[in-house]
């Protein structure tokens, strides 16, 4: 066949790219119309505006931005926005640092981002662009804010907070890192400050948000997992212990009612109020709640005696108070009774305090336990339980809920979120304080509480604000003071998935009937460090808004989450700043161009993965897409054959539209990097055939055309120009997904090919031939077949199955020691030999083009003596 002969230019990615990314902005590809009905919405969690894009983020976008022209290209109206959250600590410390103001650095790194991410080609709709830290936006955190405090989901709660004095700012729970307790944000070991703030009373909505974790179908298993330990919650029983010394009692949260014969102490936490009261009391023990307060990490059994008594209500004894370090403040009530015969830390305890150990559950079955030196923890018989004796654990835990006037009761590890913040570049919390009406919401009209211009301080800048701060009780007009922290960043990105569906209404923070239509999210994509705190903010924030009917029929904000696994450094290492592994997208760009960057991501590892960095990575990317330009190249310039091989043509028409089949599904399941895997073979095998004697110019042309556009979604700027050189019509990007599928018996021929050419590469290599002269495949004889059926429909005894039929028996030992070789091996599926031998004809073209032998392909005599078998060619190669 002819092509011409002068090779095709390399392209240039620049030029391309700029070129792509003004037609896509000119013929509007991206914008969707509000008056589309349920579009499909693809999201990426929306960047932090820290200044410059990593390659995490160019991950993300990637994933999101390819899955986006995927539907769009299949027919689906698409969804796709970005937005910035603006709002938080590292802008406000930057413009210290710089002597700027937080807002001016903000809009500074938005700028940058945003044009590099208009760079990687990331298709948004920007008219929906949003900016948390415009009043625009923040102004509706504070009308949902009131709206929350009107239905009771606000409240103030004095706690002991988490305090990091280098921020100098309270953390939530979930704000704390590790067991050494240190800032998320700058790793400084926290301490603890009581203070009064705002909380989100999201305990109330703990059992749905636990409960609906179950139809999450489309989330990663861990993540959810890591909702449901989040939440933690658990069914025990309540029980109340007198302690007469103080004339009180304790509650406390046990799972093991049964155990109660057992108790031989109560603990409390040292943050539990009787503590602090018996501190008062007791030396010994203000000296410990001292020294708990000052060490990172007591040791585990460590505790004191506060000299005061309780009675076990089932023995009647007197038992000890103790404070301990290993009950938990935060955990059921922060008071527990020990049973240190069935528990691991009671017994540790008891064994450092000189508690005594009593036995009080056996084993069911006969196995020995000797509890003196290990706790059984397990379910079992009761004993030493006076009349209870030999009843089940269950069953003592129903009887004794009445015996001993407990209660079921359930605790929950997830607390109130507090939202308050001692910081300037967040939302100010729209309340005002008056002496005498105490807190007022700022009414409706007052909206937005605008933020004071930005004052450098060290301590709270809005309450250095002292205009600002001054303003009169909306109630009784009297002097009054703003509240002056700010609101937590989690409260703005709780629910900026809703205001990119009406991004400019100026009546409320969304449209309830457009929103309605167009939530869930159907692909949610973002980083783990998000599996908690964000996405149950988010969850919950979806079913408030559904309670106040501001969303109808939504009740769970994203339909399929997709976890991305991080962007290694070279060394292996998270891509960091301090590290120095970090390689800039931006030279990537400039250097490779956006679709070897977009492309490396994607091919590099499945989205759930991590994956390293690597140079020939990026290299061989880059070299990909120059080979389907250069392809694309010479494909558009052949010229008619003078004849066209029938068979080699059918078997490249099948390979395209199987090519299509599984790049489509692939897809649609997100594992990019497979859908890529089956390109890369389409391209190489659109490029032998090429070069084949016989070729059929519209079949080539078919090919790169379905090639190119299932490529376009990760590499969008080439597949573009290579489009537009192409005989088509029209942007790729708003063109049609291509149409293939094969059947099912399709793929056994494609194995097969795939085998018998491995298979003599092998022989070739093994062998050290140079020059193979001829290849001969013989297919298996029909009775081969026949007797690989039955031996796939055997249960068990394939032999026996094989030789019961009657003209296999005839050929003997033959026949037997063929079913003593396939046994256990057989599958169903199989084709008959006929169309083995079909099939194999279909690819002669391609081995002969590899080998450079001509191929014959043959049928087995009936009583040849041959290795071949059903899905597996006999070979031979004659030098
Ligand atoms: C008596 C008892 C007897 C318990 C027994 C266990 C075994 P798990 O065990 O993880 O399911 N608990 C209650 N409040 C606590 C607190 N504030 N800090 C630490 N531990 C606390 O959790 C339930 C058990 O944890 C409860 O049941 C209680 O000890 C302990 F043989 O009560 B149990
Ligand atoms: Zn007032």
């Amino acid at each position: 066949m002819n092509t011409q002969t002068d090779p095709p230019e390399r392209f240039d990615h620049a030029a391309i790219e700029r070129r792509a990314q003004q037609q896509w902005a000119d013929a509007d590809v991206f914008r969707i119309d509000d008056e589309t009905t349920d579009p499909t919405y693809v999201l990426s969690m929306f960047p932090y505006t820290s200044g410059t894009l990593h390659m995490g983020h160019v991950r993300n976008y990637t994933l999101t931005d390819a899955y986006a022209r995927f539907e769009r290209l299949r027919g689906a109206s698409v969804l796709h926005p970005i937005g910035w959250d603006a709002f938080g600590l590292p802008a406000e410390n930057a413009a210290k640092k710089q002597d700027t103001n937080p807002r001016d650095y903000t809009l500074e790194c938005i700028e940058t981002m945003a044009e590099q991410m208009r760079a990687m080609g990331f298709g948004y709709d920007w008219d929906r662009e949003i900016t948390t830290c415009e009043p625009e936006y923040y102004q509706w955190n504070q009308w949902l804010f009131t709206q929350f405090y009107e239905t009771g989901l606000l409240e103030r709660q004095e706690t002991e907070l988490n305090w990091c004095p280098s921020c100098e700012t309270v953390l939530a729970d979930e704000q704390v890192e590790g067991d050494e307790e240190r800032c998320w944000r700058c790793g400084t070991p926290i301490e603890s400050r009581e203070m009064d703030q705002w909380f989100f009373t999201i305990t109330e909505y703990a059992d749905e948000l636990l409960e609906a974790i179950d139809t999450l179908d489309g989330w990663p298993e861990n993540v959810k997992e890591m909702q449901r330990n989040w939440i933690g919650r658990q069914a025990g029983y309540g029980l109340s212990f007198e302690i007469p010394a103080l004339n009180g009692s304790v509650d406390v949260f046990t799972t093991r009612l049964d155990t109660i014969y057992g108790a031989t102490f109560l603990a409390l936490s040292p943050g539990h109020p009787l503590s602090e009261r018996l501190g008062a009391r007791n030396e010994a023990v203000q000296e410990y709640l001292d020294y708990v307060e000052s060490v990172e990490q007591p040791p585990q059994e460590s505790g004191v005696d506060t000299g005061v008594t309780t009675t076990n209500p089932a023995t009647g004894e007197e038992i000890p108070v103790y404070v301990a370090d290993y009950v938990l403040d935060d955990v059921g009530t922060g008071a527990l009774f020990g049973v240190p015969a069935h528990d691991d830390r009671d017994h540790a305890f008891a064994t450092e305090h000189d508690i005594p150990i009593r036995q009080v559950v056996e084993p069911a079955d006969d196995r020995s336990v000797d509890t003196d030196t290990e706790a059984f923890t397990e379910d079992g018989i009761l004993i030493n339980s006076a009349e209870f004796d030999g009843l089940t654990s269950e069953t003592a835990r129903e009887r004794f809920l009445s015996v001993f006037e407990a209660e079921t009761e359930t605790t929950y590890r997830l607390r109130d979120w507090g939202i308050s913040r001692q910081r300037y570049w967040g939302t100010p919390i729209p309340m005002i304080h008056c002496d005498d009406c105490g807190y007022q919401p700022v009414p409706a009209d007052d909206l937005p509480v605008e933020l004071p211009e930005f004052i450098n301080t060290t301590g709270n800048p809005l309450d250095a604000a002292t205009d600002w701060k001054q303003v009169s009780c909306p109630s009784c007009g009297s002097a009054a003071l703003r509240e002056t922290d700010t609101m937590d960043t989690f409260v703005d990105s709780s629910w900026y998935f809703l205001r990119f569906i009406s991004p400019e209404l100026e009546s409320a923070p969304f449209d309830t009937e457009q929103a309605s239509d167009w939530l869930p999210v159907d692909r949610y994509v973002g980083g783990s460090e998000h599996a908690v705190m964000h996405l149950l903010y988010a969850r919950f924030f979806t079913k408030v808004l559904s309670d106040l009917e501001l969303l109808e029929g939504v009740r769970e904000p994203f339909t399929k989450l997709t976890t991305q696994g991080m962007v290694l450094g070279e060394d292996g290492a998270k891509m960091s700043k301090s590290r120095g592994n970090g390689v800039s997208p931006q030279r990537i760009v400039e250097e490779y161009g956006a679709d070897t960057a977009r492309l490396f991501t994607m091919e590099a590892a499945l989205p759930e993965r991590d994956f390293e960095w690597s140079p020939d990575g990026v290299a061989a990317a880059s070299g990909f897409l120059q080979r389907v330009y250069s392809l694309a190249e010479r494909i558009r310039t052949l010229e008619d054959p003078a004849t066209v091989d029938a068979d080699a043509t059918a078997y490249v028409t099948a390979e395209i539209d199987r090519t299509v089949e599984t790049v489509t599904e692939s897809y649609e399941a997100f594992t990019f990097n497979r859908a890529l895997s089956e390109l890369r073979e389409l391209i190489g095998l659109l490029g032998r055939y090429l070069e084949y004697d016989g070729a059929d110019p519209a079949t080539l042309a078919d090919g790169i055309e379905a090639a190119v556009t299932m490529l376009s979604p990760v590499a969008p700027h080439v597949t573009e120009a290579i489009w537009e050189r192409l005989d088509t019509d029209g942007l790729l990007a708003t063109a049609e997904w291509p149409a293939g599928s094969v059947e099912e018996t399709y793929h056994l021929e494609e194995r097969l090919i795939e085998n018998t050419r491995a298979d003599v590469r092998d022989i070739i290599d093994t062998a050290g031939i140079d020059d193979p002269r001829e290849i001969t495949l013989t297919v298996a004889p029909e009775w081969k077949h026949h007797a690989y059926q039955l031996a796939a429909g055997a249960d068990g005894n394939v032999v026996g199955t094989v030789m019961a039929d009657e003209q296999l028996r005839e050929r003997g030992e033959q026949a037997a020691s063929f079913a003593k070789e396939i046994a256990g091996g057989a599958t169903e599926h199989q084709l008959h030999p006929d169309r083995e031998r079909a099939a194999l004809e279909r690819a002669a073209w391609l081995l002969e083009d590899e080998f450079g032998a001509p191929v014959e392909i043959r049928p087995a005599e009936d009583d040849e003596r041959t290795p071949a078998q059903p899905g597996r060619v006999a070979i031979d190669i004659t030098e």
